[in-house]
């Protein structure tokens, strides 16, 4: 069994309904046992593409399903969400991004394939990512440090 922390992105058409269709989808998957979200947070975009705010979170799923599966399942969530594969960081309707995977004792499950990397390569410098993982997640430490003092120094910097 392994707990997944999956960032969730919107930030074309109905973001808000995007964002519930792929908590339905994710619900009903076969190998998932629960499924349990952040709030939902709009943000500025992050990077070097113009474009509109995202409406943001974290979806925390407990699920048998394997990363490499699990990886799948959610490229196929966002083809149904009517994602297209055009700009590189780019406006999109769905994006879902595996972030963090604890195994059962609560250990970090790393994955360091051609299609997946887990830990996130870029999580711990996005507010976007860290604000929502501190909801579900408020004890998590990376690398010794707590979240809580990650975001502060994050929010030092942004202002
Ligand atoms: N995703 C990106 C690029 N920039 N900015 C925000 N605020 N939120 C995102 O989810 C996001 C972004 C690429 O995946
Ligand atoms: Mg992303
Ligand atoms: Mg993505």
């Amino acid at each position: 069994m392994y707990t997944y922390y999956i960032g969730i992105g919107s930030n074309l058409g109905d973001r808000e309904n995007y964002l519930s269709f792929a908590i339905s989808e994710l619900t009903n998957t076969e190998g998932v046992h629960s499924v349990v979200h952040s709030s939902w947070i709009e943000t500025p975009p992050w990077g070097p593409v113009e474009q509109g705010p995202f409406l943001n979170g974290i979806v925390k799923v407990v699920s048998s399903i394997e990363p490499a599966d699990m990886l799948d399942t959610i490229l196929h969530i966002e083809r149904l969400a009517g994602r297209q594969r055009e700009i590189h960081w780019g406006p999109r309707t769905l994006d879902l991004d595996i972030v963090w995977i604890e195994d059962t004792q609560g250990y970090m499950v790393r994955v360091n394939e051609l299609r997946l990397v887990v830990p996130h390569p870029y999580f711990w410098e996005r507010l976007f990512v860290l604000e929502p993982l501190q909801e579900v997640y408020p004890d998590f430490l990376y690398q010794g440090v707590p979240i809580r003092v990650r975001l502060e120094e994050l929010r030092s910097v942004e202002s």
